[in-house]
């Protein structure tokens, strides 16, 4: 499909500046996730998570970083709840702690666990903010990992029991339930180049592991679904697949054998996910992907009818496009199982704390191609934002730079709607600094600070503005 987008200059002209009102109803909120925030990594019965494993190995997480502590929010939550009221925010995203409902990912369910989540729904509600519960955000039991993790079809029925508990417990309040929280990071950081958790660097063991993940997802949903659950989401972390010359004309035209590489990364990343669960078929890039890594017999019969379930929204963490190129002829050093004779490159455009190009329009671009793509669901932005290098003058954060980022991806989002995308609502990412994985608290992604000598927070600037954006449900000039 071709978005339609005239450019000026070279920012294209729907990113209009000015009054942006969003429609009624257009939810707005923040997310974060268990590991990256709790802390109370050996309280109230919590086994070990893969996390924990890996954390603890010396040149694993930057600084020696560990979610051991985070932000202490299994103790602060209540406070963070009412940091998130002021800031007016209407819906939070987190994530449960499997180990933390099933020390060992199976068997007895830790009550002490669930009161947690319990606790923290509650006081939501009462400060009216609408919960969205994830049940795997890559924090998944050590125990289950000893017997192959998610290259282990079993832990695909272990996730939809653990699923059904949480459910039973938080069922009556949460009406919003997230299943997988981005899949291919759980499988191809996790399992296939050991950048993650639980560090294992084998392509076939990722392409298994993203089938169990997706089967997991499909036995998760039939347990939710019959157990009542309103509405269920697939999180993906997806981005738009450009050529060099598409980042800021994305008219420009490809050769044809940069158009296939565009298309196969597309497939490698969004549609290995979204195809099955909402087609009940895996697009033939990846079945070639897997021909060539282990073959399919992981693959069993009935495997794309359980995945293939049906499901209200897909949720897209959005941080930056994909930029590729065909490079036949050169060196095969696969980027990714799949991706042979394609180079990745960097997009030209200012980059974050992270490295990550900020390409706002990418946004539109994606929302509108899934929209068409996939027009049997609503979307979520689950995730967006930015880490910069913040400091603290005086007691504030004057992080313009992240002002600016939401801002663009705000405009970026209008425009999609108003171009016909269906786009239910935004979740900036994230509410707090937290423990960004491997690169531990050397990143701050937060619209709150987070001082981790005394656990402070520190409404950045980014807060108060965003605060202003949902009072107005827009943004002004
Ligand atoms: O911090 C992560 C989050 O856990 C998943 N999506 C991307 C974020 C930034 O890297």
């Amino acid at each position: 499909m071709t978005v339609t987008v005239t450019t000026r200059g070279t920012a294209p002209s729907y990113l209009t500046e000015g009054r942006v009102a969003f429609r009624d109803g257009f939810v707005w909120g923040a997310a974060t996730a268990s590991y990256q925030i709790e802390g109370a990594a050996k309280e109230d019965g919590r086994g070990r998570s893969i996390w924990d494993t890996f954390s603890s190995v010396p040149g694993k997480v930057a600084g020696g970083d560990t979610g051991e502590v985070a932000c202490d929010h299994y103790h602060r939550y209540a406070d963070d709840v009412r940091l998130m009221c002021d800031l007016g925010l209407q819906a939070y995203r987190f994530s449960v702690a499997w180990p933390r409902i099933q020390a060992d990912g199976s068997g007895p369910i830790n009550d002490l666990g669930l009161a947690f989540y319990d606790r923290l729904v509650d006081e939501l509600l009462e400060s009216d903010i609408t919960p969205y519960a994830t049940l795997y955000h890559w924090d998944l039991p050590q125990a289950l990992e000893d017997l192959g993790g998610w290259t282990a079809r079993d832990t695909a029925y272990r996730f939809a029991d653990y699923a059904q508990a949480v459910h039973a417990r938080l069922g009556d309040r949460v009406r919003s339930w997230t299943t997988l929280n981005e899949p291919w990071v759980a499988a191809f950081l996790g399992y296939g180049n050991g950048v993650h958790a639980p560090g294992r660097k084998d392509p076939a063991a990722a392409l298994h592991a993203a089938h169990h993940l997706l089967l997991g997802h499909g036995l998760s949903t039939q347990a939710l679904r019959s157990a009542g659950a309103e509405e269920i989401m697939l999180v993906i972390n997806s981005s738009p697949v450009l050529t060099p010359a598409q980042v800021h004309a994305p008219a420009a035209p490809a050769n044809e054998a940069d158009a296939a590489a565009v298309e196969r990364i597309h497939a490698l990343l969004t549609r290995q996910f979204l195809d099955p669960a909402l087609r009940g078929e895996y697009p033939p890039a990846v079945l070639e992907t897997l021909e060539r890594h282990g073959g399919l017999g992981h693959i069993r019969d009935g495997d794309l009818e359980i995945i293939n379930q049906p499901i209200e929204l897909v949720g897209l963490n959005y941080y930056n496009p994909s930029v590729v190129e065909a490079r036949l002829g050169e060196p095969a050093d696969a980027a990714w199982p799949g991706s042979e004779d394609i180079r990745f490159s960097p997009a030209d455009a200012p980059t974050t704390a992270m490295g990550w190009p900020i390409v706002p329009t990418g946004l539109s671009r994606l929302l509108l191609r899934l929209s068409h793509d996939y027009p049997e669901v609503g979307l979520f932005v689950t995730e967006n934002g930015a880490a910069f290098d913040d400091v603290v003058t005086d007691g504030k954060v004057h992080d313009t730079n992240r002002v600016s980022y939401l801002e663009g991806h705000l405009r970026a989002v209008h425009a999609a709607i108003e171009a016909g995308a269906d786009v239910r609502g935004y979740l900036a990412w994230s509410l707090l600094d937290n423990f960004e994985w491997a690169e531990g608290y050397s990143r701050r992604f937060g619209l709150v600070y987070v001082d981790y000598e005394n656990q402070a927070r520190i409404p950045k600037d980014s807060a108060l503005w965003y605060r202003d954006v949902i009072q107005r449900n827009g943004l002004t000039l």
